[in-house]
């Protein structure tokens, strides 16, 4: 029986997609996909010559894999990849390796990763970044938990991923859940970028009266700039984009409620119980919240005050030149924030992590691609450790001589009612980490005063309670 060198299981647009892309690297493949209906139309539409085994049973996908057998889980994340899993371990041998490529939380991952060494098998916690065309062209892949099952999929995952300018955007990050907290976090700096460009159309939009199509000139300048990313290629895409039925950009035809899928909130949910700060990450997925109230949103227009958006006396090139650099700042604040909650985590978890290789993994493939990371890898090449990227140059060179830029621009978006959470949250934090005495001290006399949960003193050691008033 011919068998197949690698499986997937999931057959929607990333498992079909990674099938068909192993594949092309000369592999046989066997699929299997709960439903039936769709294994038969992936075959029948996509399969032609390929050297794809389909299968309808999970019994059979695994016999029909040589050993030791190595399978790629593309399903749901959350209990449809516990689902398979159940049915899955028992069928297979010690040896034989599972990688779960879906969005899976940290946490199961590790639940998992236990379960399977029950049996000897060599569990991957495996985030894939790059969407639909990632998968077929060359995705990023952050892969942890198992190193000897890294090391036997090393070969395929190394052909399958997109090429950066420093290897393949592929590499085993850490034991356990490192390569899904990762991700996580990829996804975390994601919805912060995202949400910056979108503040920086609204400015545009609103502040200066620009069309989609103006905007998009000024983002491509942008994006041939030191901004140049994925996510800044796709918005000139998209603002250039006309609606076939109005002849108006698509874009304004879009309802402005964001949806999510839970890898920002993770993110910050996790930045929260390890104790780091990352509230610009933590912002951009508030700000889709509040997006989600529409009607709400809709009401208040009419009821709650505000001045007129219209931005009077601001030349326009000054203004955008300026808003270059508050964009530029936020962005990089995004990854500072992200880096530093990997390093954070990383120690708690004991994952190891190399940040300089994240940024390495994350120069191609995915999402948050950006020419950006080359400098950031250069950082963390030079200091590992480093606690935050403005210490280093270009980083602090570029923060000196913008930081007004920033400032100007969130004034500007503040006289006019334009909301900027993302860069607001991003100079904050940076005013806050260069603030060698913050107001701490005020919330620990209060916190003494109605808890007694005591406090230290700046010019002694010890504990210290104080009676605040007479009882
Ligand atoms: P979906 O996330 O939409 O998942 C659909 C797949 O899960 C189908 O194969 C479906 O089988 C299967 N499935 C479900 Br739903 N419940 C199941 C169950 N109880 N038992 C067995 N199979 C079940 O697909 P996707 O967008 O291709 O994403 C796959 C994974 O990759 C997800 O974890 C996702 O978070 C992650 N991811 C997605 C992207 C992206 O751009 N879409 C990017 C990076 C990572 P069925 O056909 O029988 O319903």
């Amino acid at each position: 029986m011919n068998r197949a060198d690698f499986g997937v299981i999931g057959l929607a647009v990333m498992g079909q997609n990674l099938a068909l892309n192993v594949e092309g690297k000369a592999h046989t493949v066997a699929v299997y996909n709960r439903t039936a209906q769709r294994t038969r139309e992936f075959i029948a539409q996509k399969a032609g010559d390929k050297s794809l085994i389909p299968t309808y049973s999970l019994g059979d996908f695994v016999n029909r894999l040589a050993r030791p057998r190595k399978i790629l889980l593309m399903v749901k994340a959350g209990a449809p990849t516990d689902a398979v899993l159940d049915q899955l371990f028992p069928l297979l041998n010690k040896g034989d390796i599972v990688m779960d490529g879906g969005n899976s939380h940290f946490n199961d991952t590790e639940r998992r990763i236990s379960e399977a060494e029950k049996q000897g098998i060599l569990y991957l916690g495996v985030g894939i970044s790059g969407g639909e065309y990632g998968a077929l062209h060359g995705p990023s892949i952050m892969a942890g938990g198992h190193r000897k099952g890294y090391e036997a999929v090393k070969g395929i995952l190394e052909r399958i991923v997109a090429q950066g300018p420093e290897g393949p955007c592929c590499a085993y990050l850490g034991p356990s859940s490192a390569g899904h907290y990762v991700k996580m976090v990829h996804n975390g700096i994601e919805y912060a970028i995202m949400e910056t460009i979108a503040e920086a159309y609204d400015l545009l939009k609103r502040g200066l009266g620009m069309r989609p199509v103006e905007m998009a000139e000024v983002f491509g300048g942008w994006n041939r700039g030191e901004l140049e990313s994925y996510l800044f290629e796709i918005t000139v895409k998209i603002l250039r984009y006309q609606d076939a039925e109005t002849g108006e950009p698509l874009v304004e035809r879009i309802l402005d409620t964001a949806k999510q899928k839970g890898t920002g909130k993770w993110s910050t949910q996790s930045a929260l119980d390890i104790g780091t700060p990352a509230p610009t990450i933590a912002m951009a997925v508030f700000a889709r919240l509040l997006s989600s109230l529409k009607s709400e949103r809709m009401q208040a227009e009419d009821t709650l005050p505000g001045p007129d958006p219209k931005f009077v006396d601001v030349d326009r090139d000054t203004f955008i030149k300026e808003l270059f650099f508050a964009v530029s700042l936020t962005v990089i604040t995004a990854y500072a924030q992200g880096f530093r909650q990997l390093q954070d985590a990383s120690k708690e978890r004991g994952y190891g992590l190399e940040p300089s290789e994240v940024a390495r993994v994350w120069m191609a493939g995915c999402i948050i691609r950006a020419k950006l990371l080359v400098p950031i890898r250069q950082a963390f090449r030079e200091r590992s450790d480093l606690p935050m990227l403005f210490l280093l140059q270009p980083f602090l060179a570029f923060l000196k001589e913008h930081h007004v830029g920033l400032r100007w621009v969130i004034a500007k978006a503040h006289d006019h009612g334009i909301p900027v959470p993302i860069m607001d949250s991003a100079l904050d934090f940076l005013d806050g980490y260069r603030t060698g005495r913050l107001p701490a001290n005020l919330l620990q006399a209060q916190r003494d005063f109605f808890g007694a949960h005591t406090y230290q003193r700046i010019d002694r050691e010890g504990t210290f309670h104080t009676q605040w008033e007479e009882s």
